[in-house]
């Protein structure tokens, strides 16, 4: 697939924020600079064969270092926007009593530094580093996790909170819980199926106190402040229209979407899938009031789109039930390119998705990640050329035009990433950059395809 030349896409024209995307750990390094303490993943990077070729965050991409240069590169692009997240350890380490003021004066700058060159700082509270401390404490399968999240996220409001008003909580409560606690692929490394379910909600009852805590602060002010969470989500569909394949997808849609979803906004957990937890030896730790916190008002619903999945209700030989006696959940591939992460390339299942979620969640929506890794290659002359990514964005820019167009309330894009940077357990083979880093010399090159957005996104506002 070839994008073409860069092109105003008129359907994101107007009331459309246009940023860039990254997270602390993944780029920040300086994981010992300024009191800050160790996260989980700090932590998981030291257990053998948890990330690939060992590699770790100490160095990343030296952006707590190089802020200032790297602000100017992000002013570059023309963006009106940034995305990043704020490192709890650094801000209050250990998580827990007062803030840190060696660390939270980082952010501090940060701040200072894009709305000098008229940038929106875009804050997320979490992107996966809980301090260590907490995780021994239990972690999100303890409930403590939730109240000191919250207060982690008052303090942290109220210091940036007068400069910052474009805040969300939590990024992908689904993989901190499934892929941390469940299935072992992320800090903290634990399998417990059971776990991961209290995890999840215990993340969710802390976006809700947080929310509630971060509201009132801004009351006392009268400060502005828009508030959200983000989610990872696709456009789950079935097979074939066989009743196995529809309720195949249909569980999918219930542990990946609806369990986060309808406890956000309707303020209930979906009672399919409630039925079938005590089968796996599961119940969720829900007190009274825990599910009126939780759906605490929403101002933007955050989606990280990358790929959508097919789902079949049959494993390879037929069968329609898995080992717990409950029906087979299997991903069909629909048979198109894939990216480095071996992701399937699906923008048509972003349409459908914001579809799908303006519909039945009605909030309003931003996509806070999309983008793709690519094995990419320098050219002779230092540049670049990577059209497969172009492609990628292009066709995903596409896909919210057509979404917006049919009726999505979808506000803004934020390309992931910014940067190439620590892409979590498989280390730095995997460049998600549209700006490529050279860890040797932390040199940064604005690829092709960051040119292509930093050309579209000047266009698409008619400069
Ligand atoms: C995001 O998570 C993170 O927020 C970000 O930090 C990270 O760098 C970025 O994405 C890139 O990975 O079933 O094999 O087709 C991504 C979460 C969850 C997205 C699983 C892809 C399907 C993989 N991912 N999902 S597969």
């Amino acid at each position: 697939t070839e994008a073409g030349p860069a092109r105003a896409i008129p359907e994101l024209a107007e009331n459309f924020t246009w940023g860039v995307a990254t997270s602390a750990y993944q780029i920040e390094g300086a994981t010992e600079a300024d009191g800050r303490t160790p996260s989980i993943w700090d932590t998981f990077c030291r257990v053998p064969g948890a990330v690939a070729n060992a590699e770790n965050g100490d160095t990343a991409c030296e952006h707590y270092r190089r802020m200032p240069e790297d602000v100017e590169l992000i002013a570059g692009l023309g963006v009106d926007a940034y995305r990043f997240s704020l490192a709890w350890p650094r801000i209050q380490p250990g998580g827990r009593g007062p803030a840190n003021a060696r660390g939270l004066a980082f952010y501090d700058r940060l701040v200072d530094t894009l709305l000098a060159r008229g940038i929106t700082p875009w804050a997320t509270l979490y992107h996966w580093d809980l301090p260590q401390e907490l995780e021994d404490a239990g972690g999100w399968p303890a409930r403590d996790t939730a109240y000191r999240f919250a207060e982690y996220a008052e303090l942290t409001y109220r210091a940036l909170g007068d400069r910052v008003t474009h805040w969300t909580t939590l990024n992908e409560p689904w993989c901190s819980a499934m892929l941390g606690y469940h299935e072992g692929v992320h800090a903290p490394g634990r399998r417990d199926f059971g776990d991961a379910l209290h995890a999840v909600h215990h993340l969710l009852l802390g976006h809700g106190l947080a929310a509630e805590r971060m509201r009132a602060a801004a009351a006392e002010d009268a400060r502005q402040l828009s508030l959200g969470i983000v989610l990872n989500l696709g456009h789950g569909s079935p097979a074939s229209d066989s009743p196995a394949d529809l309720a195949a997808a249909r569980r999918a849609d219930g542990l990946g979407t609806r369990l986060y979803l309808d406890a956000l906004v309707h303020g209930r957990y979906p009672a399919d899938l409630l039925a079938e937890l005590p089968r796996r030896g599961v119940t969720l730790p829900v007190r009274d009031g825990d599910l009126a916190t939780i759906a605490a008002p929403l101002d933007l619903l955050g989606v990280n789109y990358y790929t959508s999945h097919r789902f079949a209700g049959t494993d390879e030989h037929g069968a329609e039930t898995d080992e717990h006696g409950l029906p087979v959940v299997r991903m069909v591939p629909f048979g198109r390119p894939r990216t480095a992460m071996d992701w399937e390339i699906v923008p048509s299942g972003l349409t459908e998705l914001l579809l799908r979620l303006q519909r039945e969640y009605g909030l309003p929506m931003v996509i806070t990640e999309n983008g793709a890794a690519f094995d990419d290659r320098v050219a002779p002359d230092g540049t670049v050329p990577d059209a497969d990514r172009t492609a990628y964005l292009a066709g995903h820019l596409a896909a919210v035009a057509r979404a917006r167009a049919a009726g999505a309330d979808v506000r803004g894009y934020f390309a992931w990433s910014l940067f190439d940077n620590f892409e979590w357990a498989y280390g730095y083979d995997k460049r998600f950059g549209i700006v490529r880093v050279d860890y040797d010399t932390q040199r940064r090159t604005v690829k092709d395809s960051g040119a292509w957005y930093r050309d579209t996104v000047r266009l698409t506002r008619g400069e």
